[in-house]
Formats: structure tokens, sequence, C-alpha cells
């Protein structure tokens, strides 16, 4: 199992879309281990977008990240980071598929509406980065015998 980070970004909560980003992935069947609300300070958000921060967009990134709370979640699931990466879509939401989150709800790379780990080492340091322990949950979820085939929880 792996785990990956999202954040329902400020223009998320803004447009009150955090509901619709938590369904789809749940729908998909990834356990939730951790959500909570929280705003995003300069040090948190240059050690979460350390590989951008000589980027010419980084100031308004850093500047929009912090521009209103956000929604973190932790999900848990069968090589969840590649298949969250497809539900989340294309950097560029103006090409991001039709049905993805990005491709849905989204024009702008600059107002992209969520973040989602890119690899399993990265989902796992983000969750740690943005989660105590004490916030993520280890629960059997009985719909894994549903989901999975051959898989209990
Ligand atoms: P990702 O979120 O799909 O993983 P990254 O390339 O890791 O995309 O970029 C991180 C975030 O930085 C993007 O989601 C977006 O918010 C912002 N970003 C990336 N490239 C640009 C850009 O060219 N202009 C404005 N913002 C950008
Ligand atoms: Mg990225």
């Amino acid at each position: 199992m792996e785990r990956t980070l999202i954040i329902a970004k400020p223009d998320a909560v803004q447009r009150g879309l955090v509901g619709q980003i938590i369904t789809r992935l749940e729908q998909k069947g990834l356990k939730l281990i951790g959500l909570k609300m929280s705003s995003l300070d300069e040090t948190m958000l240059r050690t979460h977008y350390a590989e951008h921060i000589e980027k010419s967009f980084y100031s308004g990134l850093e500047q929009f990240m912090k521009s209103s709370p956000v929604v973190l979640m932790a999900f848990e699931g069968l090589e969840c980071v590649d298949a969250v990466r497809l539900i989340v879509g294309a950097t560029n939401p103006r090409q991001a598929v039709p049905g993805s989150i990005r491709g849905d709800f989204a024009m702008d790379t600059g107002r992209n509406i969520v973040h989602a780990s890119d690899s399993k080492q990265s989902g796992e340091a983000e969750v740690s980065n943005f989660f105590d322990s004490k916030e993520l949950f280890d629960y059997d979820k009985s719909e894994y015998v549903h989901v999975y085939d051959d898989m209990s929880p």
C-alpha cells in the first residue's frame, strides 16, 4: 500500500470544491487516513515546493498558497500515487483530460485546484511533513474486500 498527500488548494476552498475532491478520491476506493484544514506558512511551503524555489513562478505560488486555508488529506491505497495523479490530471488544467479534477474544474496552471504527490517516496515524505502520527488513522476498511481482488484489510 502507498500513501499520497492531497492538498485542496486555496482556489478549491474559495470555490467550494473541497467536497467534490474528497468524493472523487473516496469513490475510487481509496482509504482516507488523515484530514484537516490548515494555513500554510512560508517555511512549510518552502519545504513542500523545494524543487520549485528557484523558478520564476515560485513567489506567486507561495502567495497563492498562503492566500486562504487549505484542506490537507492523506489517502492510502494500492499503487495509489499514480492512480491519484490520473484522477487529478495534468498540471496545466487546459491540457487535463475531461473527467479529471483539473480537467473538469480549472483553467490555469497557477489555479489548478489540487496538489497530489508525484512518487511513492514523495507521498511518504509529504504525508509525514503535514501530519503528525496522531493525526493519521490506521483502521480496517470493510469495503476493501469489494475494492481489491484477493485482499483483506
Ligand atoms: P504538479 O502540481 O502537477 O505536481 P509541479 O510541476 O510540481 O506540478 O508544480 C507545482 C505547482 O506549481 C503546480 O501545481 C502549480 O500550482 C505551480 N506551477 C507550476 N508551473 C507553473 C507555472 O508555469 N506558472 C504558475 N504556476 C506554476
Ligand atoms: Mg509536483
